[in-house]
């Protein structure tokens, strides 16, 4: 008989060597945990809900077919509140690495909001120091369509007031919060304040710093096809207003976003495109 699945936790693992392992809900393909040889590199809100009822708070969400508010729909879209389904036959492990692939393809109720056919295979890889999340989004129909996406990454830090993102000097942004557009002219971004902010078309990897005092120790987010960078906290007043994040959770975290969504991206029919991020834990002063 069939259980009322959205009503139970639906994870996979994919497990590693000394204490790496990482957990995706079935609840929009969330990787909702990643623990590089036990150190947990991702945060997720310990009032997240992963009953089916929201989009998980933390982890990587997937956004798309729509970043932000949605005249259609949901904001950021439909991917990540839907429940995915495991292909079991992509699975693999060796040499190191192992990975999951999972599918959402359009149904009566993505075609009520988006009348468009489409299949998401969306690829997570781990390895030691590395994770890929790669999404790869074909356009079934035989017309083109359009749409925005990104990964909408929570790193985990242990002090907000440590912690910086490098390698988005000299990169214009939207400030959604002060508004205007602007050029940032720091080497290093500190977050102070409730920042929400595109970064557009950034040239390489950005890096999050955990601990400005650690230098030696960041995560490396390689990105392809995703050419923008969101960047946000919501900061203590936001932070109360969110039922499914704790007060004094925005100590604990900032989103790094890869994505493109400054401008939406058009598919033809039949054809296909890959987006992906490669987040890697760098700790130079680990033996080599
Ligand atoms: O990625 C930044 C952002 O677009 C913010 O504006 C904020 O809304 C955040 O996403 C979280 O959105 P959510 O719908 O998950 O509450």
């Amino acid at each position: 008989m069939m259980s009322d699945i959205s009503n139970k936790r639906q994870e996979v693992f994919l497990k590693g060597k000394e204490g790496s392992e990482c957990t995706i809900n079935l609840h929009g393909a969330t990787v909702t945990s990643w623990k590089n040889k036990g150190e947990e590199i991702l945060f997720c809100s310990e009032k997240a809900l992963l009953d089916g009822s929201k989009a998980v708070r933390g982890g990587i969400p997937l956004v798309f077919p729509n970043f932000g508010p949605w005249t259609l729909g949901p904001q950021h879209g439909f991917a990540r509140i839907k429940k995915w389904r495991e292909d079991d036959a992509a699975s693999q492990s060796g040499d190191g690495a192992c990975s999951k692939v999972f599918v959402l393809e359009d149904d009566e109720e993505t075609r009520k909001l988006w009348n468009e056919r489409f299949r998401l295979e969306y690829t997570v890889k781990m390895e030691e120091n590395k994770l890929t999340t790669s999404l790869k989004i074909y356009n079934k129909g035989e017309s083109a369509f359009s749409f925005t996406t990104l990964m909408h990454t929570y790193f985990r830090v242990d002090d907000i007031d440590k912690s910086g993102v490098k390698g988005l000097k000299g990169v214009s942004y939207d400030d959604k919060v002060d508004g205007g557009q602007h050029v940032e002219d720091r080497e290093t971004v500190r977050i102070d304040k409730n920042y929400d902010r595109i970064y557009k078309n950034c040239p390489g990897p950005v890096e999050l710093i955990p601990d400005v005092d650690k230098p030696g120790l960041s995560r490396k987010l390689i990105a392809s096809n995703l050419n923008d960078i969101v960047v946000w906290n919501p900061w203590a007043e936001k932070a109360k207003s969110m039922s499914d994040f704790g007060d004094d959770e925005y100590h604990n975290m900032v989103c790094v976003e890869a994505g493109t969504v400054s401008e939406q991206v058009s598919l033809a029919g039949n054809s296909d495109v890959v987006f992906s991020q490669q987040i890697i834990v760098v700790d130079q002063h680990s033996k080599m």
